[in-house]
């Protein structure tokens, strides 16, 4: 027997659908039932630290960074002038981690419903979460994104970020017609809304994935639909949605200012922005036949 062996493992799931799981082999390092839903920070030897909710991925050190990079660097490089920022979510602060990246954005307000998943990140997760207490442009608000952007005045933000959770959990109300049209009122006239959009492969996600981009495209003159692989989550790939009252993402996009800021990054670049506007036949069916 090698010295390696064990006489039990703990395994944690993800169900893609009744007959597909998603596991890792797991030391769980931390849990909590808040208001709003269940964290859980576990070990795995490959991915490092991850972070479920509502036992859904999350957040992983091994890849956060094709997540976080994809969704700042994206609308970023279509508008290197972005200067007010609203993040809605991203308790983790991964993706505030990465819009603090650029000298020209002023202020980056970021809503988060649940103030248990940053205390719990500052703690697990500093990789992502550092930068939340750190920062001194990020002014962070706990409460309900929905009724935040209610709220909000006209034209006070160039860029939307929502970095949500699936549609089933509290980020419900952020896949609404209602929010996407207060997203659009709180706009500038060149303003950007970037949203998670679930995947294209299990049945379920894929539904969501189309109800929010006919949802957006109804408000928004440019609607679009990006993809990024993520090895953690359920299908290894995922996708965003891109949606601005003015830029188109490939037309407008400003490949040579975006790469004079000389950011260093691990998945972004830009050929990959092209690329992940580019979309597999049976996405682009389902997204036209809607
Ligand atoms: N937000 C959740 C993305 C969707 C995860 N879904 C899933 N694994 N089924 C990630 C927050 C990162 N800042």
């Amino acid at each position: 027997m090698s010295d390696s062996f064990e006489w039990s493992d703990i395994w944690y799931s993800e169900y893609c659908l009744p007959g597909v799981k998603l596991s890792f082999k797991v030391d769980v390092l931390y849990s909590e039932q808040t208001p709003f839903q269940k964290i859980v920070f576990m070990k795995n030897e490959v991915f490092g630290t991850v972070l479920t909710l509502d036992g859904y991925v999350q957040v992983t050190e091994r890849d956060e960074f094709m997540y976080h990079e994809m969704i700042a660097h994206v609308p970023m490089a279509v508008n290197p002038g972005i200067k007010r920022v609203l993040i809605i979510g991203g308790g983790d602060g991964g993706t505030a981690r990465e819009t603090a990246r650029y000298k020209a954005v002023e202020k980056i307000d970021m809503v988060e419903i649940d103030e248990a998943v940053v205390r719990a990140c500052e703690k697990y997760m500093p990789q992502t979460a550092a930068v939340l207490s750190s920062e001194p442009r990020l002014n962070l608000k706990f409460e309900d994104g929905l009724a935040f952007v209610k709220s909000a005045k006209d034209n006070s933000y160039d860029l939307i970020i929502v970095d949500s959770t699936d549609p089933c959990g509290p980020g419900g109300s952020l896949f609404t017609t209602d929010f996407y049209r207060d997203c659009y009122r709180v706009l500038s006239d060149d303003g950007i809304l970037v949203n998670q959009q679930e995947n294209a492969f299990y049945d379920v996600e894929r539904e969501e994935m189309v109800k929010a981009h006919r949802k957006i495209k109804e408000i928004f003159p440019i609607a679009k639909i990006y993809g990024f692989n993520i090895a953690s989550y359920e299908s290894g790939y995922w996708y965003f949605g891109f949606a601005s009252k003015k830029y188109d993402p490939i037309e407008d996009h400003r490949a040579s200012e975006w790469e004079k800021l000389g950011l260093k990054t691990e998945y972004y670049n830009s050929d990959i922005h092209k690329a992940s506007f580019a979309l597999p036949n049976y996405v682009k069916e389902i997204l036209q036949s809607d």
